[in-house]
């Protein structure tokens, strides 16, 4: 746990001397300021009904954990994956079919490669999986309305950068998909992942990357009414402007990768759901080689 150690060290210097955010081991923390607002969308899913909440003062990875950071995390742990102790992942082309061999090394399924992808970020990665790379780093999920906060502030916009489309004649904000619903579309420059850092227009108020498109993101947070379900935040590649809404909610199975869902995570404020380590307490993984 050297690397975990070291990277709390420097995080914890860089905090203490007032700076935006902290750089270790690829981690790059952004300080979200906390405060109140309006979560959902009136106009939004049932699901998103507006109501007024609270988060404290945390931080958060200013881009999603590219292929290059998960190396790194199974080079240092030989964390297998439960795409890989399954033997199946999921992918999507225009509707989610299980693929066997498809893991974060071969997203797409067997013949698809990360070896031109570094910088993209890592799919294929079970809510289990997020969670265990963001413990390693002394890290953890972010919960929902962390999430939601760090995407939106406090006016409630409808997009991390504000109301505009994710693409028009003033420029491309995300990668995503077909305006109507749901393919993949490379009119945006790239028809499923892209590099974490190739859409700076569309940065948070906090000058957070890709909180709409590129991938899902795994939360912390149990989605109500699903019991065991993981909340996931902010479409991805596929999936059309609606999806992209800073409150647009998704539900999945905490031990499922998929081709189009990622993560990032936080750091200080509120305490995570345990739930991601308790079920992985019931289902204990094989053993890492
Ligand atoms: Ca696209
Ligand atoms: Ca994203």
């Amino acid at each position: 746990m050297i690397a975990a150690a070291s990277l709390a060290l420097i995080a914890l210097t860089v905090a203490a001397a007032g700076c935006g955010s902290a750089t270790s081991s690829g981690l790059d923390l952004v300080e979200i300021p906390g405060g109140t607002f309006v979560t959902g969308d009136a106009e939004g899913e049932p699901d998103e009904a507006p109501r007024q909440v609270t988060v404290e003062p945390f931080r958060l990875m200013r881009t999603e954990v590219t292929n290059r950071m998960f190396a790194a995390f199974v080079n240092s742990t030989g964390h297998r994956t439960d795409a890989e102790q399954s033997g199946v992942g999921n992918v999507w082309d225009g509707k989610w079919r299980r693929v066997s061999g498809a893991d974060w090394r071969q997203p797409f399924g067997p013949g698809s490669s990360i070896a031109d992808r570094e910088n993209h970020p890592v799919v294929q990665v079970s809510a289990g999986d997020a969670d265990a790379f963001c413990r390693f780093y002394d890290l953890r999920l972010p919960t929902e309305k962390e999430w939601e906060f760090a995407a939106r502030g406090t006016d409630g916009r409808r997009y991390p950068w504000g109301d505009d489309a994710p693409q028009d004649s003033a420029g491309r904000r995300a990668n995503f998909g077909t305006v109507q619903c749901c393919a993949p579309s490379a009119a945006d420059g790239y028809e499923t992942t892209a590099p974490v850092e190739r859409f700076p227009d569309g940065a948070s108020p906090f000058g957070v990357l890709d909180m709409a498109g590129n991938v899902w993101e795994w939360t912390a947070s149990e989605f109500p009414g699903r019991p065991g379900f993981v909340a996931l935040r902010g479409g991805g590649w596929g999936n059309n402007p609606y999806c992209l809404r800073v409150s647009y909610r998704h539900a999945n199975p905490p031990d499922i990768g998929l081709d189009m869902v990622g993560f990032r995570c936080a750091a200080d404020g509120a305490t995570a759901w345990t739930g991601l380590t308790q079920w992985r307490r019931r289902s204990p993984p094989a053993p890492s080689p």
